[in-house]
């Protein structure tokens, strides 16, 4: 038998006269097509989730989900609210490398600002 991972990919009509196809071996392929492959595996998601603290101001988390996050006003103070009262909520959700680099944005632009914000990921 020819190794498994041989691809043939069968077109048209036989080539030993007996109505079938023969491999590298000499065996008979009846019906060996690949399968093409259509869809792209999805990447796995991760969860950008903002922490509470007592320090950073509110204001300050609206433009950080604004800018970083593409949040509308509205959305974005809802979210913030919801980190107040809660202790943390969920900005965003990405691919990994977009995630990653959401978070390094936020705790780049809040230690520029001297406030102690934290953004951490999270698989979804
Ligand atoms: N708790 C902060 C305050 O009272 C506001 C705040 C909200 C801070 C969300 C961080 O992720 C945060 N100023």
């Amino acid at each position: 038998m020819a190794n498994d991972r041989e691809l043939f990919i069968v077109f048209g009509r036989s080539r030993d006269g007996g109505g079938n196809n023969r491999d590298g071996d000499g065996d008979i392929v009846t019906d060996r097509r690949t399968k093409e492959q259509t869809r792209t595996k999805k990447p796995a998601l991760y969860k950008c989730i903002l922490l509470n603290d007592d320090y950073t101001p509110m204001e300050f988390v609206v433009e950080i989900l604004k800018q970083i996050f593409h949040k509308p006003h509205g959305e974005a103070t809802r979210i913030m609210l919801h980190v107040h009262q809660n202790g943390m909520g969920v900005a965003g959700i990405y691919p990994y490398e977009i995630a990653e680099t959401k978070v390094r944005s936020v705790e780049e632009l809040a230690r520029e600002s001297q406030h102690p914000l934290k953004c951490v990921l999270e698989k979804e």
